[in-house]
């Protein structure tokens, strides 16, 4: 109904929309931060909630007519809070970014500082970049990954002594292994200040009962919700305190954000009643069994892979194949396997080029990828970066196999 209403009135947006629709269908997808929402979850995102203005919360907003509105909103956050067993939600952040500058802005005044994982080891570019908001409004200082690319606690509480952080903040874009939130905890206790997590690539394996759940942990939870947790494009922001919740809300409205997307928070009370479920909890737990078989297929066959217990991990292009990260990347996009460059710890080149690709299942899981898939696509993968099959054959091959699996109109 969407697509035809499209259809009628804009020709080039809906022949763009079906050319995207083709791209998603015919190609494998191991971009680990993508997945594909549900059909439920598409309606309510392209629904008439849209038209509605609702600055505020519920029950306390600058406009009227808001009674189903607030309604939607609640069940959202009700929901929310349930799966992660947590106190107090807020459910409008448009993005993990807004989430992100909203629970900073909670934490601490500005000029404050944050210790944060090394940008180029797997932070996201809020965690103190300096072409991010948040390294010209906080002084972020960083630990490093250890030399097996993991984290080490013993370091991470020995650099807090030293620069005294208001916040430590955990949670990244391309850590393969899982995380103690306990251990950091006890380092936050120790050095008096405060613990936030990004949790947004583990999300869905932290509804899944999979991970450790870091709301038992830290101040403030922030995460989005269309990574592993398989909902719409968006943010949220999750805490056991009163007094954080408050100052979360108004720094999401008014501070930094206008009219909430409820069409999107729709999707999300959606998402997360789709994320308590036991086919759930049986897809994320595909995701990682079908991610540790590629990696092992890959460190079989001789590639330099980091090892895996998440839905992700990173591929040494460089050094297996001869190809930074950003011609490996070109390489298989050729062959319709969509994947991302990425700086792989202690990385020498660029973050334009990088040594590496990292490589998730989340996606392809979602439309119906098993096991023994995932080692073919090992296979593929390192006949096409070693150049042993030709794009043509590369093609032929990914196309049985995505023939197999769910198209994205079905999901
Ligand atoms: N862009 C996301 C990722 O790919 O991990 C982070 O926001």
């Amino acid at each position: 109904m969407t697509m035809q209403g499209v259809g009628m009135m804009d020709k080039e947006i809906s022949n763009l929309i079906a050319l995207e629709t083709k791209r998603q269908n015919e190609g494998i997808e191991l971009i680990a931060s993508e997945n594909y929402t549900s059909k439920d979850i598409r309606d309510a995102c392209g629904s008439i909630l849209t038209n509605k203005y609702a600055e505020g919360y519920p029950s306390k907003r600058y406009y009227g007519g808001c009674e189903y509105i607030d309604a939607v909103e609640q069940l959202a956050i009700d929901r929310l809070c349930k799966l992660f067993n947590a106190k107090y939600a807020n459910v409008q952040p448009h993005s993990g970014s807004q989430a992100n500058a909203a629970a900073y802005r909670a934490l601490l005044p500005n000029g404050g500082k944050i210790l944060s994982l090394v940008l180029n080891d797997g932070g996201h570019l809020t965690h103190g970049s300096p072409v991010s908001f948040s390294s010209h409004l906080y002084q972020f200082v960083h630990y490093p990954l250890n030399k097996d690319g993991k984290l080490d606690y013993d370091k991470i509480l020995e650099i807090a002594k030293i620069e005294k952080p208001d916040v430590i903040l955990a949670g990244y874009s391309a850590y393969p292994y899982a995380i103690d939130f306990s251990k950091f905890r006890k380092i936050c206790d120790e050095v008096n200040c405060y613990l936030m997590v990004d949790m947004a690539h583990i999300a869905g394996l932290i509804a899944a009962g999979l991970h450790q759940n870091p709301v038992d942990y830290a101040d403030i939870v922030t995460s989005t919700t269309h990574k592993t947790l398989r909902g719409p494009r968006g943010g949220i922001i999750l805490t056991n305190s009163e007094t954080l919740i408050k100052k979360i809300n108004s720094a999401i409205f008014p501070y930094y954000q206008g009219g909430p997307l409820e069409h999107i928070i729709a999707g999300k009370a959606i998402c997360f009643k789709e994320a308590s479920s036991d086919m759930f909890k049986e897809y994320a737990r595909q995701v990682i069994e079908n991610t540790k078989a590629c990696r092992d297929e890959l460190y079989r066959l001789g590639a330099i892979v980091s090892d895996t217990n998440n839905h992700l991990f990173l591929l040494n292009t460089l050094d297996s194949y001869n190809l930074t990260g950003l011609e490996a990347q070109i390489l298989l996009e050729k062959a319709n396997i969509t994947t991302n460059k990425n700086m792989i710890p202690n990385d020498i080149l660029t973050p334009n080029k990088t040594s590496g690709l990292r490589i998730g299942f989340a996606a392809i899981t979602t439309r119906g990828c098993n096991k023994n898939e995932a080692i073919l696509i090992a296979n593929l993968i390192h006949n096409i970066l070693s150049n042993k099959l030709s794009i043509e054959d590369a093609r032929k091959q990914v196309s049985m196999l995505t023939n197999n699996w769910k198209k994205i109109e079905e999901i």
